[in-house]
């Protein structure tokens, strides 16, 4: 049966899957807590652990008043468990069983593939919170060091989550695969995260922000793939993780729509006209533009590995056995079986990139990659673009090809620039670095990144948000420094 809403929040782990009702889960649970404060303190953020960060925590699953603020440190962050309410009648909405219930326990015959699935996604949370861990040290105001604080806890949270669902679900070896999130570290050559795009290094802010742009956004592309999930515990834990993700993304759309704006206008102030004028622009103390597109570049290709191979025989068994959907699957008007559909699909023929039409089964990671590109230019033109254009300059920043610096799938074989033409090795390496940041671009950028701590202050590369947290005004103090 669906568990009841109501959130217990007196217990070390607030909850609102009746945890008390369940004493060797939440035994097991309350064992693996000091663990993961272990895990947070080696390798969540560096510093700050005593000071007064104001967060948001969830308290509610209701969509109305799910979150309170208020000055927290973030080892007594309440790291809760918390499952959107449960759908009366819910069935399984795709593959093989659609119409029948959906499942409030894991069907055998899919045990694996959907622990595998959990643990991809759990492995992600940490790996992100260890990625971003130096940061704090060069934050460009105390509004962005708490934005960063908040992620990070709320990435935490998302791995409760999940341990949460391998913990109850999976007996012995579900707690195995939760000890090993704790073991991995992004980064690590003996024990790395699962997914690429977690091994990168977050170095500096403008990282962060990409990354909370453009690979949050892939979080929140898998999400609700797995909130349409038959297993209802996993959907409902998704859909829950839904509401926080919004912000990360937020996070991302809006600090690099703060740099834009900060670079146009110190352009103005100077009078260049050309956003190409790199060394006017630097010597500016605010990032060009030519450099924004090139962070873009990499990180979009990084996220865009991320959605696994264009043909994917794990992707149709995952659809197929009902445990993961598509995106707004329960939006879409066909016959959530896809058994004889097709999709288009770029692949690598005799050295060109062609369309071909391909199984829509075997080319689901192809379809959610597409709703991802969909959603990601989107946010471009919407919020970036938009700045740059009413500032007057005559650029765009763009997405590359799905084709550019790819290491997983199709044209993880090939070298193609931005517009997708194929290079061979020697010009890609020429060109290199008119496509991806070089190591004098990154330098400039690491250059600028001094921290501003100072209330209501920000660093020179950075605009001012338009509004503050929780209607919080210009000059709050986000973060009460203990130093
Ligand atoms: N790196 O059949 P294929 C987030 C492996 S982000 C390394 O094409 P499949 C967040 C693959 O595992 C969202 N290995 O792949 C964001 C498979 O190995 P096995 C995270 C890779 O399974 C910011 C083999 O290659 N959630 O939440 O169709 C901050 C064959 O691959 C990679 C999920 O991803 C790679 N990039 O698709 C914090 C959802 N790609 O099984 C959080 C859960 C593929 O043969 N995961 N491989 O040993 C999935 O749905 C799928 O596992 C994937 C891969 C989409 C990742």
């Amino acid at each position: 049966m669906p568990e009841l809403t109501a959130v217990d929040y007196d217990g070390l782990i607030p909850n609102n899957v009746g945890l008390n009702a369940d004493p060797r889960l939440r035994r097991a649970l309350e064992s693996w807590h000091p663990r993961s404060l272990d895990w947070w303190k080696a390798c969540g953020p560096v510093g700050f652990q005593e000071s007064l960060v104001y967060l948001r925590t969830a308290v509610s699953v209701e969509p109305e008043g799910w979150a309170r603020f208020g000055y927290v440190r973030m080892p007594d962050y309440r790291w809760g468990i918390l499952l959107a309410p449960p759908v009366e009648g819910r069935t399984i909405g795709f593959g093989a069983h659609r119409g029948e219930p959906a499942w409030h326990d894991v069907p055998g015959e899919y045990r694996a593939m959907l622990r595998r699935l959990i643990v991809v996604q759990g492995d992600t949370e940490p790996a992100s919170v260890e990625q971003q861990r130096r940061l704090g040290a060069t934050a460009p105001s105390l509004y962005d060091l708490r934005n960063l604080f908040q992620v990070n806890v709320e990435e935490g949270r998302h791995l409760w989550a999940m341990v949460y669902l391998l913990q109850k679900y999976f007996g012995r070896d579900g707690r195995e695969e939760a000890e090993d999130m704790l073991r991995r570290r992004s980064g690590d050559a003996d024990s790395p995260r699962l997914l690429g795009a977690f091994n990168e290094a977050t170095p500096d802010w403008l990282a962060f922000f990409m990354f909370t742009f453009f690979t949050d956004r892939d979080g929140k592309m898998q999400l609700h793939a797995l909130a349409q999930s038959g297993f209802d515990p996993l959907s409902r834990t998704c859909r829950f993780m839904l509401t926080e993700e919004a912000h990360h993304m937020f996070v991302g759309q809006s600090g690099v729509g703060r740099i834009i704006e900060r670079t146009c206008a110190a352009m103005r102030a100077a009078g260049i006209d050309d956003p190409h004028d790199i060394e006017r622009v630097r010597a500016l103390g605010v990032i060009d533009l030519p450099t924004l597109q090139k962070r873009a570049n990499l990180h979009f290709s990084l996220t865009l590995d991320l959605f696994g191979s264009e043909i994917s025989t794990n992707a149709a068994n995952a659809f197929n056995a009902g445990l993961k959907g598509r995106y707004q699957e329960d939006q879409i008007a066909d016959d959530h079986a896809l058994l004889g559909a097709s999709y288009k699909v770029l692949r690598l023929r005799d050295g060109h990139i062609v369309e071909e039409n391909a199984p829509a089964l075997a080319a689901l990671n192809m379809r959610l990659r597409d709703d991802y590109v969909t959603d990601a230019l989107s946010g471009v033109e919407r919020w970036w673009n938009r700045i740059i254009a009413r500032a007057g300059f005559d650029y765009r920043l763009r997405l590359p090809h799905v084709a550019f610096n790819r290491q997983i799938g199709e044209f993880a074989a090939i070298e193609a620039d931005p517009e997708g033409n194929i290079l061979d090795p020697a010009e890609w390496q020429r060109r290199r670095a008119a496509f991806l940041p070089s190591a004098d671009d990154d330098a400039f950028v690491a250059g600028l990144m001094q921290p501003c701590y100072e209330p209501g202050r920000f660093a020179s590369w950075i605009a001012p948000p338009r509004a503050g947290i929780a209607g919080q005004p210009g000059d709050f103090e986000y973060v009460k420094l203990h130093r």
